[in-house]
Formats: C-alpha cells, sequence, structure tokens
C-alpha cells in the first residue's frame, strides 16, 4: 500500500530502471555501509528496507498454477516424469506428487541450476500423505546415478507428516550425519518450509519457526561438485526411485541466504548482518 505523501522519505530509495552495473552496484555498496544502522532498521521494519529484495535472487519459481508437461519460473524448468497431476494448493494447482509423477528441474537452457552454489534458499509449500510417503520433496545429487550407502553426495529432505529431516551427505566410505538437519514438528495440514544455506551452515525453518540449525555439513559446492550435479522434486534416486507422496506448490529457490525478515521470520535482531561488526555486505 503507498504511504501518504507526507510519510514518505525524503530521500528515496535508490532504484534501478535498468540492470545494474558492477560500477552502480559498488556505488550502492558504499551508501550501503555508510547507512549499515539505517538499513538494518529497516530490516527491522518489514516495507522500509530498500535493497535489492528477495525477487532479485530468484532462479526458481514453480506455482503448478499452468502447465502439465513442464512448469517454469525465473529462468528454471521442471519437466514432467511420468504423468502430472494437478490439485488444489495454497495457491491455485499444487503438485499431487508420487512415484508416477515426479520431476527434473535444470535452468531452461538445460544447465544445472544449482552449480556453484554454497549460498541457497529453498522454499515450498507441502501437504505429504500420512502414509505411502518416503518423503523425497527436494533432492540435489552430484549425478543422477542411484546413490550408495557410506558413498552419498546429494542434498535431500525428507517430508512426512511426522517432520522433516534434510540429509547432506558427501560422504566417503561412512556415513556422516553431522550436517544434517532434523524438525519432529508433526503436521497433516499445510505447511510452509524454508531452508537457508551459508556454507557449512544450514537453518530450517517450519511456517517461519526456525526448527534447526547445523553449522557442520558439507557446502553444496562440495557436495554436488563441479559439474553442478542434477535437482528433482518428488524422487530421490535410491534403489530403482524412492518419491514424495503429497502435495507440493510454491517451490522457490534463491540463489543466496534470504535473511530472517525476508523469510519472514520473526527474530531479526539476531541477523549477525545488523551487528555492528558485520555491516551489510550483499550489495557488492
Ligand atoms: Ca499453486
Amino acid at each position: 500500500m503507498p504511504l501518504p505523501f507526507a510519510a514518505r522519505p525524503t530521500t528515496p530509495p535508490e532504484r534501478f530502471e535498468t540492470p545494474p552495473t558492477r560500477t552502480r552496484r559498488r556505488r550502492a555498496a558504499i551508501a550501503a555501509s555508510t547507512t549499515a544502522a539505517a538499513l538494518c532498521a529497516g530490516l527491522l521494519t518489514p516495507g522500509l528496507a530498500a535493497a535489492a529484495g528477495p525477487e532479485d535472487a530468484l532462479i526458481a519459481d514453480f506455482t503448478f498454477d499452468s502447465g502439465t508437461t513442464s512448469f517454469t519460473g525465473a529462468g528454471a524448468t521442471a519437466t514432467t516424469r511420468g504423468t502430472a497431476q494437478l490439485a488444489p494448493g495454497v495457491d491455485g494447482n499444487a503438485a499431487q506428487l508420487s512415484s508416477s509423477f515426479w520431476l527434473d528441474v535444470a535452468k531452461t537452457d538445460g544447465t544445472p541450476l544449482l552449480a556453484g552454489l554454497d549460498n541457497l534458499t529453498i522454499s515450498y509449500d507441502s501437504k505429504p500423505n500420512a502414509s505411502g510417503n518416503v518423503g523425497w520433496t527436494v533432492f540435489a545429487a552430484r549425478n543422477a546415478a542411484a546413490q550408495a550407502y557410506a558413498q552419498e553426495h546429494y542434498l535431500g529432505y525428507l517430508d512426512r507428516t511426522s517432520g522433516v529431516t534434510v540429509e547432506r551427505y558427501d560422504n566417503a566410505g561412512s556415513r556422516n550425519t553431522a550436517g544434517n538437519l532434523v524438525s519432529t514438528v508433526a503436521t497433516t495440514e499445510w505447511k510452509h518450509v524454508d531452508l537457508v544455506l551459508s556454507g557449512a551452515t544450514a537453518r530450517l525453518f517450519v511456517d517461519k519457526k526456525l526448527v534447526s540449525t547445523n553449522a557442520a555439513g558439507p557446502a553444496l559446492s562440495q557436495i554436488l561438485g563441479a559439474s553442478g550435479g542434477v535437482l528433482q522434486v518428488g524422487k530421490a534416486n535410491w534403489g530403482g526411485g524412492e518419491y514424495f507422496a503429497g502435495l507440493l506448490d510454491n517451490l522457490r529457490i534463491y540463489n543466496r541466504a534470504l535473511t530472517p525478515s525476508e523469510l519472514g521470520v520473526g527474530a531479526v535482531a539476531s541477523d549477525p548482518r545488523c551487528r555492528p561488526e558485520h555491516p551489510r555486505s550483499d550489495h557488492g
């Protein structure tokens, strides 16, 4: 909603009419560093932050509201495997995933979506089936080959009505579970799940509440390797395939770690970038 004229700031936020150049970004960085306190105040007050927002960081955006053979959004394409099944979702349609409908995701030009990324945010809404659901909503692996025990190389979710586990594996000879995240928040209803990766650190939010933090996982680029690997929705490559059974909607992937404020999470004051020793640096 627009603010009344009198309430608008006297110095309007810098807005880019065209994609910002490196020089313009540097200028913005300098401006940002001199007004870190103001920007952090903005983070604490939704609607006042003027910096590039989460939408600028989107690299995949699937609403499942149109399409059947494939779904597109934010430069990514999810290609249907099996036969697409859609059902009423959080907004419009949701993907009704199962062993007969899952998705391969890549950039629209066919190249791996997650290549080279260590900072990432994955968000979605899910409503798993209460039974017959292994839980693999999102599965990013080094390649499409079947996984081998104690040699796993993937980041994958096990999303069930009993809770959510995120496995981060880059194993070589033993199963190291030190980087995993576990939520035991049980629900049979729709829930919103955000996973924020910052290198070795991962934070898992369910319904905008932090449920698990783990600072000891392998970075995503280490898991996926130089090629960038594969990204699947609804299927993991264990044996002949293990699947998610249930509804998935609003799958969005961002190429940086969104802040608590951007996630709509309350505990903004804990954002380390709002501490004096960590001026904001995401403009450069
Ligand atoms: Ca939808």
